[in-house]
């Protein structure tokens, strides 16, 4: 039996230690002089080792009670791990194929086993190669649509929701992660903020708009009160895993009851950063791939208003628009769903714009950006990001489709801020 007092794991000590536990046997065998362990965790937070054998595959992860990017000067609690594996297991019954498969979890070592992907990539590094993915859209539109509805007042018995929402709500420290990191960091000189050289008059206009600030905070009390549903909370292409038709969403150790629209907002924002980088990434076929990326966007959300009005229209069981106030009535719930869905929309622009915002400032930037070595030319390309998060987080409410939404990332796409 695995100990069970907390003890990080180390490529050397993982065969020793995890050779009893059964899960794992049945996927790698029995003959750990047969295992060959690499440590690959290059997130921000917790150790990940792939264990490999002739017999087969698994992933180990394990929560560090530090935030890895920084060290042990910023402790995490290792409770992540337990709200990352419920959070998994919610996410696979309500997303069916979309999550690795979970085979164990250990609460005392803050550990998960699961799934090993392969021949998956963490889908952000493609879109820095410029490699296409097939059926991307569909895959984040269901998830994102089957985790909304599916773990919210619209589908689930009342006393289900409420009892997720006190579990999750136990999720402190990492949703606190980014109540600081992107909701306000972005907007003052804190202390872990870091930024390219050369943007400070983008910064500058920021910050001192007073009217943008006040929106921003406007959708920090949405993230932190309107607890529509289990989000996954940190849906950004790092948490993507693809083949080049195949996708995995990974990762949910942020997860919190948020509202409808904050996965897709994140999602959106990490798009956005992966075109306006594009130009500093290629030449070649440089507008036919960014027109992917922005296809991508508009792909999502026809794919999540497709499969939300389906779920609407089929598994609408919970206590909200109950179908006694419409269709038993012989009344249509139309224009309720299509309010829902234009306040889903409006808020993810929202969030999207605040996303895009914070990782060119706050702490942990993208590589989409920080692959670009020269600050000369990154400055420019992250200024048009940061424009344009302004503009999103200012006027949500008047952009009401995806091809407005577009036709605003050429124009920014175009503009010289510095
Ligand atoms: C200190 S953690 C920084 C970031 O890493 C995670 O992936 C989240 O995006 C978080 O904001
Ligand atoms: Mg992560």
């Amino acid at each position: 039996m695995i100990d069970d007092k907390y003890e990080p794991l180390t490529i050397q000590s993982l065969p020793q230690r995890l050779k009893t536990i059964s899960e794992l046997t049945a996927l790698v065998g029995t003959d750990t002089n047969s295992w060959k362990v690499e440590e690959v965790g290059d997130g921000n937070l917790n150790l990940v080792f792939i264990v490999k054998s002739p017999a087969g595959s698994a992933i180990v992860k394990q929560a560090l009670p530090y935030v890895r990017l920084v060290g042990d000067s910023w402790p995490l609690p290792l409770y992540r791990a337990y709200f990352e594996y419920h959070a998994l297991t919610r996410q696979a019954s309500r997303a069916k194929g979309t999550v690795p498969k979970i085979y164990y979890f250990n609460n005392d070592q803050a550990m998960i086993i699961m799934e090993y992907l392969a021949p998956h990539k963490i889908l952000r590094e493609k879109l820095i190669l410029g490699e296409k993915v097939e059926n991307l859209t569909d895959t984040l539109g269901e998830f994102c649509a089957n985790t909304a509805f599916r773990g919210s007042d619209l589908s689930l018995d009342t006393a289900e929701v409420k009892s997720d929402r006190a579990l999750f709500s136990g999720n402190v420290a990492i949703p606190a992660i980014t109540e600081g990191l992107v909701f306000c960091d972005p907007y003052f000189d804190a202390e872990m903020n870091s930024h390219t050289p050369g943007l400070e008059p983008v910064i500058k206009i920021l910050r001192n708009d007073i009217d943008m600030k006040s929106r921003v905070q406007h959708f920090f009390r949405l993230y932190s009160a309107q607890q529509d549903t289990m989000c996954h909370g940190d849906l950004h292409s790092g948490s993507i895993m693809c083949t080049s038709s195949e996708s995995k969403v990974i990762d949910p150790e942020f997860v919190t009851y948020a509202p409808f629209g904050f996965d897709l907002g994140m999602l959106f924002a990490n798009f956005f950063m992966a075109f306006f980088s594009q130009p500093e990434h290629r030449t070649k076929d440089l507008e036919t791939y960014q027109s992917w990326i922005l296809g991508v966007v508009s792909g999502t959300w026809s794919s999540f208003e497709k499969e939300f009005t389906k779920l609407w229209n089929t598994e609408r069981t919970g206590m909200l628009y109950p179908k006694t106030m419409f269709e038993n009535q012989g009344h249509s719930s139309g224009k309720a769903l299509q309010h829902l869905l234009n306040d889903i929309w409006r808020n993810s622009l929202g969030f999207c714009g605040i996303e895009m915002h914070r990782r060119c400032l706050s702490l942990a930037h993208n590589a989409d950006f920080e692959r670009i070595e020269d600050a000369k030319r990154r400055a420019p390309l992250e200024a048009r990001n940061l424009m344009m998060g302004r503009e999103l987080i200012l006027n949500s409410e008047k952009i009401t489709n995806t091809a407005s939404l577009l036709k605003l990332a050429h124009k920014f796409n175009r503009e010289n801020f510095l």
